[in-house]
């Protein structure tokens, strides 16, 4: 497969690559859960317009970088190549963008989901496809936004584990009309790298649950969705109870990711910025320039953590 290149949004300068990564820790392979797959000639990924031939190109992804918006994962790209020392021709544009957008960098793979859980499962399926076929050694990091729960604003929130709207501790969705349960709990290695990383940027920064939504507004318990059949009283009832169960932010997509990835048994993490704390507001009030800011904190503390992962992996393959 041929790569093209995209349009920049920002420059970065000339600089080298490298690929010649040796792994020395625990592998984060994409195990085999579909034993159809091997008896499939050809496997075409409709949403990434890929094919299982292509995989071959994935083999040195030693991370994948997911987020919700297009152009937000476009400018990480540019970003990441910056950040790594990689020129800008090096951010490699992935197949078709029609639903998402994805890009190679060096060993990172950057892609869009969407909002929501059946938006992130179909490209996580198609990931991790491709990585398996590829038989890629990659850790698997969702950066987004959310609303904290006695988190403030500018927060950086990582998740330990994911919960559904009810509280409860998995991911349920129906298989041949079955429902179907499985727990989304994230690397506790990938959470503490990740926290110490926002600390040393000077960032505040929590490692709590996660309650994960099908919806912004009843499904969070806002006040200011179309629809609202509680009362002020019953909303914040619901949310002390989250807090109390060590919720301490919310979002609508790690129930998915935290549950595929454990199920394929890759390492992953799930880490947000905080826009505002619910438990003192539902609207997102801050202006564009703050929420830029706490936006960028995520992003930065991703870049700086998969950076010096990366550097720590080139220093052990020459020692070895
Ligand atoms: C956070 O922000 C989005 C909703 O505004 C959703 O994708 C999420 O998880
Ligand atoms: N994303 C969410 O899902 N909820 C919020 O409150 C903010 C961002």
């Amino acid at each position: 497969m041929s790569f093209n290149q995209p349009d920049s949004p920002n420059s970065a300068g000339a600089k080298s690559n490298n690929n010649s990564l040796e792994l020395k820790r625990q592998k984060s392979l994409v195990s085999d859960k579909n034993t159809h797959l091997d008896s499939m000639a050809s496997d075409y990924l409709y949403h990434l317009a890929l094919s299982k031939e292509d995989a071959a190109d994935f083999r040195d992804v030693k991370f994948v970088c997911i987020g919700g918006s297009n152009d937000r994962m476009k400018k990480f790209s540019f970003q990441l190549a910056d950040t790594l020392g990689l020129d800008k021709s090096e951010v490699k544009h992935v197949g078709e963008h029609k639903r998402y957008v994805i890009f190679k960098v060096g060993n990172v793979l950057v892609a869009s989901h969407g909002m929501g859980g059946p938006s992130i499962s179909i490209l996580l399926n198609e990931i991790a496809k491709l990585l398996r076929y590829a038989e890629a050694d990659a850790r698997w990091i969702r950066l987004g936004t959310c609303g904290g729960v006695g988190l403030e604003g500018g927060t950086v929130a990582i998740s330990e584990q994911s919960l559904n709207g009810a509280l409860q501790p998995y991911h349920e969705t129906y298989v041949l009309g079955k429902p179907v349960r499985r727990e989304a709990v994230f690397d506790m290695e990938l959470c503490k790298g990740l926290k110490e990383t926002a600390q040393q940027l000077g960032y505040p920064c929590e490692i709590g649950k996660t309650m994960c939504c099908d919806d912004f507004y009843e499904g969070q318990g806002r006040l200011d969705g179309a629809i609202c059949d509680y009362s002020v009283e019953d909303k914040l009832e619901f949310l002390n109870a989250a807090h109390e169960a060590g919720v301490r932010n919310i979002e609508m997509e790690s129930l998915q990711f935290g549950a595929f990835t454990k199920h394929v048994g890759v390492s992953a993490v799930t880490i947000c910025s905080v826009l505002l704390n619910r438990l003192n507001g539902d609207q997102i009030g801050s202006t564009a320039e703050q929420l830029g800011e706490f936006e960028n904190r995520t992003v930065q503390t991703v870049l700086a953590f998969v950076k010096n992962e990366l550097e720590d992996m080139l220093n052990l393959s020459a020692h070895s």
